[in-house]
């Protein structure tokens, strides 16, 4: 009798997992099509005159020169008519391939659990200057509004190439990887869900690449969009083959 349960749970294993793994989607936005559809700047500092936008395929932010207290801002994965449950995401992996224009503090980093409402997160925080790569959680928009550091970490930064940076939240553990190694190993519990953002502080910063994975994530890709110069290029190879 015993024995026959167990058969049946095993069995049963052997069905659920694959169907539970598949469940897990994956959210692509490299930017190639050349559009932020479904990205919206934060209420902090919404109107400054800082640039946020698609630039040579990726997101970038460029302050302008003005001053770091109004040039201090996010993009927020807001979602579109396809991927409407941004709200909801709880446990996910956002990657994102960062590129700095220069080792000084403050190019800012990734958003994890952003909450629309709110504009309470976790975030990733690069200081190139120092080496040092910080998870802070905070209530609100402004990452000076009761800000609590969640763990730290160092990492070498580089100049003018992407490197890989990615926020892992799974119930109450909050991991921070850079180039595929763990950096930061926290736990906390206070965001439960919410999307995905990408800030930064004064310096200008590139973000490219970005995939999100996780059981509530759809598989969907932002930039499905074949590049014109690719597509030019692949439609030239094919006449090519055709001769
Ligand atoms: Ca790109
Ligand atoms: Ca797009």
């Amino acid at each position: 009798m015993l024995k026959g349960f167990v058969g049946l749970f095993l069995t049963l294993m052997v069905i659920l997992i694959p169907v539970m793994m598949s469940l897990a989607g994956t959210l692509i936005e490299d930017f190639d099509d050349g559009d932020a559809e479904g990205w919206e700047r934060s209420p902090q500092n919404k109107d400054s005159k800082v640039f946020w936008g698609v630039k040579d395929g990726a997101m970038m932010f460029d302050p302008k020169g003005i001053p770091w207290q109004q040039a201090i801002s996010q993009m927020n994965f807001v979602g579109t008519s396809k991927v409407s449950n941004v709200r909801e995401w709880t446990d996910y992996d956002v990657e994102v391939d960062i590129k700095l224009t220069e080792i000084a503090n403050y190019p800012g980093g990734i958003r994890g659990r952003v909450d629309l409402k709110t504009g309470g997160h976790y975030v990733v925080w690069l200081y190139p200057a120092s080496g040092e790569i910080k998870l802070y959680k905070n209530p609100g928009w402004d990452i000076n509004t009761g800000i609590a550091t969640v763990g730290s970490g160092n990492f070498a930064p580089k100049v003018d190439e992407y490197r890989k940076v990615k926020l892992s939240m799974k119930g109450d553990s909050i991991k921070v990887y850079y180039d595929g190694k763990v950096v930061i190993d926290g736990t906390d519990k206070e965001h439960k869900k919410g999307t995905i953002a990408v800030g930064s502080q004064d310096k200008a910063v590139y973000f490219d690449n970005i995939t999100v994975t996780g059981p509530e994530i759809p598989n969907w890709n932002m930039s499905p969009v074949e590049p014109t110069e690719k597509l030019t290029t692949v439609w030239g190879q094919i006449k090519a083959n055709d001769r």
